[in-house]
């Protein structure tokens, strides 16, 4: 049994203090609140649950600042997705391992303990299905055990380019698949992730874009119990589109038309009038909003006040993974409110409760709930999967323990994550993964096979 002892942790009950952990077989034997450290214990200043990642596409770590530069003509979401499309043709599957390990080691560098992978790479460059349909799975599996990631795996169905069952494009050759190669492709991707302890499959019709309304209630069948996720409410053209198709907004026809609840993840869902923010919130959905990519990417701002208020649930994710940063998804939440609304603490419940608490609160049940799992908290049973913060980091300076979240994602950011362990064990240590060496001279061996690959 393995023993570890916190200054502070942050139990169910609040922070608390002199706190003693003893993990086995991967989960919390014990927590003591008010017990002594033992001798060999490891000793940390501040412990706490780490958070769900709940949306990411992990390959396009690999152009993260790398489309920064205006191109001509309408600079959009769907021009960047052009160029993203090209990085999707040119990955291969050791590339994908590669790549998905760094970005899920910076992720728990992050303070993030489970990542949701909305997967659509699925078929050779040639668009024909690889000889095992669980391929590309398997390496982002691996990239799941190289960093030691928990992982919630969403194989995603996609057939069409646009509303009306448009035929898909050449640049989608790779995501493409009937509901036959969907079935085989989810029990490759069963098989792949076997071997990780506590990894989920759900299902995940890519958008409303790219699944006829047949699609989705065939696939919400396939798992009956699982998570699903799906892309809406993005982009305006996106909703325009779909009010010529249905004279619905994309929200308000998922609402009518699937029986949307708690399986439910609604990713971005950045645009809706008060009717659907009101009706999503009451569905016990899930709102899975990405901020850093909804700004990159120029989508729109969530209308996370009035969501939060009707009762609505909200995750974060790090999306296109152009940064990784807890902290940072739910600073831009809340200042993409402050700003339009030019007020403060926005998102805050009420006064007794500091706003990052709120935030913070919210990710883990949002998050946890989203990706089949229950929260991640400090309490005998639950899987040891924690955080430490780095008392030393001068924006903590002095801090009391009801100010720790506040200054940790308002002011220090992912630099105080300190430690962190999943499932018992430790992956990053002072900062820093166990294995950032190697990981990253696989992802630079990576980038330069998709360099050579590209000239
Ligand atoms: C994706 N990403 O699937 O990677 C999408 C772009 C699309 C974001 N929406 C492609 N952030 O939506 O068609
Ligand atoms: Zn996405």
């Amino acid at each position: 049994m393995t023993g570890l002892w916190f200054r502070q942790a942050l139990l169910p009950e609040g922070w608390t203090a002199s706190v003693r952990v003893a993990i086995s077989g991967g989960r919390l034997a014990t927590v003591e609140p008010g017990a002594p450290p033992r001798a060999g214990d490891q000793r940390h200043a501040i412990g706490l649950p780490g958070l769900p990642n709940l949306h990411s596409h992990a390959f396009q770590r690999a152009m993260a600042g790398r489309a920064e530069r205006r191109v001509a003509g309408a600079d959009d979401f769907w021009l960047w997705r052009e160029r993203m499309y090209q990085l999707a043709q040119a990955v291969q599957p050791e590339d994908l391992r590669a790549i998905a390990a760094l970005a899920y080691a910076e992720m728990l560098q992050a303070g993030f303990v489970r990542v949701g992978e909305f997967h659509y790479l699925h078929n050779a460059p040639d668009g024909r299905p690889y000889a095992d349909p669980g391929e590309m799975a398997i390496s982002l599996a691996a990239a799941a055990a190289d960093s030691g990631i928990a992982l919630t795996l969403l194989p995603v169905f996609y057939a069409h380019s646009g509303f009306g069952a448009a035929a898909p494009t050449d640049g989608q050759a790779r995501f493409v698949n009937s509901l036959d190669g969907y079935g085989r492709l989810l029990e490759g991707s069963g098989r792949a992730i076997s071997g990780l302890e506590g990894a989920v499959l759900g299902v995940a019709p890519h958008s409303l874009r790219a699944v006829t309304p047949e699609h989705l209630a065939e696939l919400t069948r396939l798992l009956p119990a699982a998570p699903v996720h799906i892309h809406v409410a993005e982009q305006t053209r996106e909703v325009e589109d779909c009010f010529a198709w249905s004279g619905r907004r994309p929200v308000d026809w998922l609402l009518a038309h699937a029986q949307i609840d708690r399986r439910w993840c609604l990713v971005h869902a950045t645009h809706m009038d008060a009717a659907e923010t009101l009706a999503l919130a009451a569905s016990g959905a899930i709102a899975g909003l990405c901020p850093i990519t909804e700004a990159n990417l120029g989508d729109g701002i969530f209308p996370a006040e009035p969501f939060l208020a009707a009762g609505g649930q909200i995750g974060v994710g790090s999306d296109a993974n152009v940064r990784i940063d807890a902290t940072e998804e739910l600073r831009l939440l809340e200042y993409g409110q402050r700003l339009t609304q030019r007020r403060r603490n926005v998102l805050a419940e009420s006064a007794d409760e500091p706003t990052a608490d709120r935030l913070y609160r919210a990710a883990l049940a949002g998050g946890g709930q989203a990706l089949g799992c229950d929260p991640p908290a400090l309490r005998p049973g639950a899987p040891a999967s924690f955080i430490s913060l780095d008392a030393e980091h001068p924006a903590l300076a002095d801090a009391p323990p009801d100010e720790y979240l506040s200054r940790w994602i308002f002011a220090a950011g992912r630099a105080a994550v300190d430690g962190v362990w999943v499932g018992g064990r430790q992956l990053v240590a002072e900062g820093r993964h166990l294995r950032w060496t190697q990981i990253v001279s696989d992802y630079r061996a990576a980038i330069g096979r998709l360099r050579a690959d590209s000239a």
